[in-house]
């Protein structure tokens, strides 16, 4: 029998909890009417939001220095299922789930598609990989070693394509509506490969699987300025994602992984670039210190993470704008799910900071050239403590007032460390 986070469970664990989160939730509420802000509209907006859990983040990772199982990782993706059920059940706001294919290689979709849905959870945009040689992705004599939609080798190419189809198939059967193309593709050698040829050839495969989508469906283009390229990689940064999506079709928008940009970038100023000319399509929410560290998200550069997210109110006029969101993380030290729920709460803080921004008076320093003024608006958003109305948001969703310390009182890693074992390894990176 699979382990199930109930909100009963939840609300019988946080009983004592709630006259105190009643008590600040008040006197925070009243903090912010003298403001002009209503509560109540903030709560709505942060219950509204989720974000996907992304499949191969609910074991442990490996650096190639070693991988080190936390116990209990799910065996099978019905498994990983289970572990992001009882993170929704947390959190309030993580309902969907992105697969790895072929990390993720269900046997019997329609069964997987039942089970997600008796669980509550569908499926987000669906993630590719040829940047990995296997058996079911690259078939025999092909290797994407030296690239795949960028490869000099016709074959490998169209065994490239092959593959994203057959994920978009999958994906269709398990009712997702996405697929996110990252490519590994790249050179580690100064003249090893023509940038222009490379990249003429990512963009008319992207442009054939653009052409193949199923309707309703998206394609995503992810940027990543290096690793495992290491001289230069096709898709290095925004404007070249963009001009990819541009020569794709119009059903192409540009993925935001905040780990893929190199340092010092003024990723909210992407974000306001692309979001302008219609392209902005998502985000894979992580943080780092040097490069793609995929830390937790907000835990290094909090205020950084909160201008993006201000720049993405300000794309939704005033809301959470619907692309894409994904939790893009693998993480070797912590329980998968405890990060998870770090992760997916400190998203939840700085969306309700970002929507306390006066946007029309900061609007007004902005045509007065108040640059001290405009600063202080933002400030006074960010300095704000939050915490009450992101509870009381999850409350209202039946989720969790304390996610964290209420995942540890339910004893979930211990049971299901029980029933999967200690050295069970999940698939990923
Ligand atoms: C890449 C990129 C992709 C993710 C893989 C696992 O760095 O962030 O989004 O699918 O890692
Ligand atoms: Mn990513
Ligand atoms: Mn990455």
């Amino acid at each position: 029998m699979a382990v199930r986070i109930t909100p009963d469970q939840i609300r019988e664990l946080e009983g004592s909890e709630v006259a105190a989160h009643q008590r600040d939730l008040d006197a925070l509420g009243v903090r912010l009417a003298d403001r002009g802000v209503d509560a109540d509209s903030v709560i709505s907006e942060v219950q509204r939001f989720s974000v996907a859990a992304p499949s191969w983040a609910l074991g442990t990772g490996g650096t190639r220095f070693g991988r080190f199982p936390g116990g209990g990782e799910p065996r099978t993706t019905e498994e990983k299922l289970d572990d992001i059920a009882a993170l929704h059940a947390l959190t309030g706001a993580n309902a969907t789930v992105s697969l790895h294919v072929p990390w993720d290689d269900p046997d019997d979709p329609a069964a997987l598609r039942g089970y997600a849905e008796e669980l509550g959870i569908a499926f987000d945009a669906m993630n590719s990989n040829t940047f990995q040689d296997n058996p079911s992705t690259t078939g025999s004599g092909v290797s994407y070693k030296f690239g795949s939609l960028a490869h000099s080798d016709p074959d490998v190419r169209k065994r490239a394509l092959e593959h994203n189809r057959a994920v978009i198939d999958l994906g269709v059967e398990l009712g997702s509506n996405a697929l996110t193309v990252w490519l590994a593709d790249g050179t580690n050698h100064p003249g090893q490969a023509d940038f222009r040829r490379q990249f003429e050839r990512v963009a008319d495969g992207l442009r054939e699987l653009h052409d193949a989508l199923p309707p309703g469906w998206e394609l995503l283009v992810e940027h990543k300025p290096y690793e495992p390229a290491f001289y230069s990689t096709v898709n290095a940064d925004w404007g070249s994602s963009l001009l990819l999506a541009q020569h794709a079709g119009e059903r192409t928008r540009c993925l935001v992984d905040l780990g893929h940009h190199l340092p010092n970038a003024n990723i909210e100023q992407v974000v306001s670039r692309l979001a302008m000319v219609g392209r902005l399509g998502g985000f894979h929410f992580n943080d780092s210190k040097y490069g793609d560290d995929d830390l937790t998200v907000g835990s290094i550069h909090p205020y950084q993470f909160f201008l993006i997210v201000r720049e993405l109110v300000e794309h939704g006029e005033g809301a959470m704008p619907s692309v894409r969101y994904m939790i893009d993380a693998s993480h070797n030290l912590k329980d998968p799910v405890e990060d998870l729920v770090q992760g997916t709460d400190q998203i939840q803080c700085t969306i309700a900071q970002a929507l306390l921004v006066d946007r029309a008076a900061l609007r007004e320093a902005q045509d007065a050239n108040d640059p001290a003024l405009a600063e202080e608006l933002l400030h006074d958003a960010f300095r704000s403590d939050v915490r009450p109305i992101v509870a009381e948001a999850r409350r209202r969703n039946g989720a969790a007032l304390s996610p964290l310390t209420t995942f540890r009182r339910t004893g979930y890693r211990t049971m299901v460390t029980a029933a999967r074992g200690d050295d069970a390894v999940s698939t990923g990176l």
